[in-house]
């Protein structure tokens, strides 16, 4: 049956804490769009073991950055929060599409070659992450993709899944089984990092974490990147070289916004005085999600409830989609448990 509201299906890896460039670039998108479209998000560590990684801390990573998406604002009586690794279709469909998928498309992807470089050994999970991406996706047959902007290029990889499996298995006279899943990205769809060089990225080091404490925001805000050019308090700048500017964007009201360009022009203000200011907006953003967090952290229930419903809720759709894929291939259906 056709579905009346567009689903969203979006992922986080629990590789390190959720910083303000996942934020801005997603979760805050999420929390918008959950009230207009069914809405299903996925803490996804079978991603997160593509790089080595400790299993011990495994674990919490996933529940701190499941605390942190519903501090965030995800409300998981609206939308479906889960781990991935509670639902195994996901790895189920991704070994199906890999058998669809050339692997010179996979090593062309710009982020498989950004982590490879960095690895002294390369897993054939690392070159297939963005097959399992478009698992994620397509087993939820999602309309749209709520991403930051270094996600695009997967996300094409993974309309391109769509088109193959649907010429293959589900060609004319037949309707597309799958959609096509389009990004939705954010106006700060891409954050740099505090060293104004690269993308705010956990595996550089360059973030700032959602849930720092205060003093820790300030110890990274203080000496970060600005304009180059400001090298005496005196010298005026150019608002739009500066990254601190633009997370003043993402984080103060636009007359703030405007007061800041000018007071940086002028050399009004210096550079510390500008990151008060930001620190100040930023506050006004993290501090109600932080005390959100330290609420959920002292109630673990409320997490494992809103992660138990969310598996079953979406195993329920991805048994189905399952169901239909293996009898269009000729696979034998699942066993009845
Ligand atoms: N700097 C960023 N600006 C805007 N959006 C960003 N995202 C990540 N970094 C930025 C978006 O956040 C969502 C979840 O990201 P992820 O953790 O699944 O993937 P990632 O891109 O691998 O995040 P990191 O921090 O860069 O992790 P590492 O260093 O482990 O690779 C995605 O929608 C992503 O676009």
């Amino acid at each position: 049956m056709a579905r009346t509201t567009p689903r969203v299906f979006s992922g986080i890896q629990p590789s390190g804490e959720l910083h303000i460039g996942n934020y801005l670039g997603a979760v805050q998108n999420w929390v918008a769009l959950q009230h207009r479209y069914e809405s299903i998000f996925c803490v996804v560590d079978y991603h997160a073991i593509t790089v080595p990684y400790d299993p011990r801390e495994l674990p919490a990573r996933t529940r701190e950055l499941a605390i942190s998406l519903l501090a965030a604002g995800i409300d998981p009586d609206v939308a479906t929060v889960f781990v991935q690794s509670a639902v195994p279709e996901h790895t189920e469909l991704a070994w199906i599409f890999n058998t669809i998928t050339p692997i010179g498309e996979l090593e062309r992807q710009t982020q498989f070659k950004d982590k490879a470089q960095r690895q002294e050994s390369v897993s054939a999970g690392l070159l297939n992450y963005p097959v399992l991406q478009a698992a994620d996706i397509l087993l939820y047959r999602a309309d749209t993709v709520p991403v930051g902007e270094d996600q695009v290029q997967h996300l094409e990889l993974s309309r391109e899944v769509a088109r193959r499996w649907n010429a293959r298995f589900a060609a004319p006279p037949d309707e597309p089984y799958f959609p096509e899943p389009a990004p939705l990205l954010t106006p700060t769809r891409r954050v740099m990092g505090l060293d104004g060089q690269s993308k705010m990225s956990k595996s550089m080091g360059n973030t700032i974490g959602l849930l720092e404490p205060p003093e820790d925001v300030w110890a990274k805000l203080r000496p970060a990147v600005t304009d180059p050019a400001r090298v005496r308090r005196t010298d005026p700048g150019t608002p739009e070289v500066c990254n601190i500017y633009h997370l003043h964007r993402a984080f103060n009201p636009p007359e703030t916004v405007d007061l800041v360009a000018t007071q940086c022009r002028t050399a009004g203000w210096g550079c510390i005085e500008c990151k008060r200011v930001l620190f100040d907006g930023m506050e006004r953003t993290l501090g109600p999600v932080r005390a959100r967090a330290a609420e959920l952290r002292a109630d673990p229930s409320m997490v494992d409830a809103a992660l138990d419903a969310g598996a079953a809720a979406a195993r329920r759709i991805a048994q189905e989609t399952m169901r239909d894929v293996k009898a269009r291939m000729g696979l034998a259906p699942a066993a009845p448990l």
